[in-house]
């Protein structure tokens, strides 16, 4: 089959770095740079390049990404590697460096990658010369100002959103990356210019441990942290549902100039370290839904531990933004063995966990959500 085209067709930047997939978190870590290699050739081997502007994004400076992170943090990922590690053993805790945060090679260069991409991202709506620009190398959203958290050094989505907060007045940030957005959300907390808006499991245990539905900002930023607090198991159905109640009311109450969507794709069924049972067309279902209020949106990465699933999403979510339908069948890449036994693009992903979201929990939930929404009409 070949790729099919729709009538809308947005203007879409991608942004890719090949080194990006290269680097290493450690054997035993969870995080794999490696699917943005996966990611990458399969969108080019579906051909989705004919549809986007591709380019390979330049570094972020230092400088840039001081407008969010303290310089004593900075000098520290910039100064601190596998080989020299020892003599930084003392600042090890003050910078939470550990099993979910270690220092690997080239990890401030990485760091500089990714945030390069979203920052670029950024400039690229401002300008107007794109409708919706794409970074899944970026995403990382659980960095906080003065140290690393969940796999996540340098906060590129604080860094981009910073970047549209200088062209337009609003700026809606969502989060379907299974764990809670805390860093984007800690950032712009106390302020009535970017409204966050996270959909995670929350049981207080579940990593990061905040989100829940009561966090609703602070200060001029009362009521635009958006939070839904999911349990083990949420199907198609019940997440696609709530997702549109909830972001057809935000888009009504809030009525963003920008959109930033972290499409995490730890939420899907099967995924390493998630427990939600969502397929791939459930995934890009939400980004479908944000695509057609026809605002400027970037689209980034986030978490996402069964790799051939994130590959498959990330695609499929590329075609999505395009507006290019692609066959089932994946086209044939080096990597085809991660694809086997079926080499398709949607693969049964639900069936591991039950479903802990009652009807009742759900109703309750977006009832309150959409109180929370009222206070801003006012
Ligand atoms: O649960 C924890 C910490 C470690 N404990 C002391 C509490 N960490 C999680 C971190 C998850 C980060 C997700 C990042 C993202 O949102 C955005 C990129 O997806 C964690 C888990 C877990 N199952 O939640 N770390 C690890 N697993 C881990 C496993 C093996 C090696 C290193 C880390
Ligand atoms: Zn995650």
């Amino acid at each position: 089959g070949s790729v099919v085209a729709e009538h809308y067709r947005p203007r879409v930047s991608y942004y890719m770095r090949e080194q990006a997939g290269n680097f290493h978190y450690g054997r035993q870590h969870p995080m794999k740079p490696h699917r943005l290699t996966l990611t990458n050739h399969l969108v080019l081997n579906y051909g989705l390049h004919k549809y986007m502007d591709v380019y390979e994004p330049r570094r972020a400076t230092e400088e840039e990404i001081r407008e969010f992170h303290a310089e004593d943090y900075i000098e520290f990922l910039k100064r601190v590697t596998p080989d020299n590690q020892k003599e930084f053993a003392n600042c090890f805790s003050e910078f939470n460096i550990g099993d979910d945060c270690p220092i690997f090679d080239g990890m401030w260069d990485f760091c500089r990658i990714y945030s390069g991409a979203s920052i670029e991202a950024a400039r690229k709506l401002i300008s107007g010369s794109a409708d919706i620009a794409v970074n899944w190398m970026g995403g990382l959203h659980h960095a906080k100002k003065y140290e690393p958290s969940g796999f996540c050094y340098v906060n590129d989505i604080v860094l981009a959103i910073l970047q549209l907060l200088r062209y337009y007045p609003r700026v809606l940030y969502v989060d379907i990356d299974i764990h809670h957005g805390d860093g984007v959300q800690e950032a712009f907390y106390t302020t009535d210019r970017v409204m966050t808006c996270s959909f995670h499991k929350y049981n207080g245990d579940f990593f990061p441990g905040t989100g829940a539905i009561d966090e609703m900002g602070s200060g001029l930023g009362k009521f635009y942290a958006v939070n839904v607090p999911l349990q083990d198991g949420i199907d198609d159905r019940s997440y696609t549902q709530l997702f549109k109640n909830v972001m057809t009311a935000v888009m009504e109450t809030f009525k963003p100039g920008a959109i930033v969507l972290q499409c995490g794709a730890d939420s899907l069924g099967l995924d390493r370290l998630g427990v939600f049972n969502l397929s791939i067309a459930a995934h890009g279902e939400c980004v479908r839904f944000m695509r057609q209020f026809g605002v400027p949106m970037m689209v980034i990465g986030g978490g996402g531990y069964t790799i051939r699933n994130v590959a498959r999403c990330w695609t499929y979510e590329t075609g999505i933004v395009c507006g290019a339908e692609l066959p089932d069948a994946l086209p044939p890449t080096v990597y085809n063995d991660f694809f086997a036994p079926d080499y398709s693009l949607h693969p049964q992903l639900s069936g591991r966990v039950a479903n802990h979201n009652t009807r009742a929990y759900l109703n309750a939930l977006t009832a309150r959500i959409l109180e929370q929404l009222r206070y801003l009409k006012g």
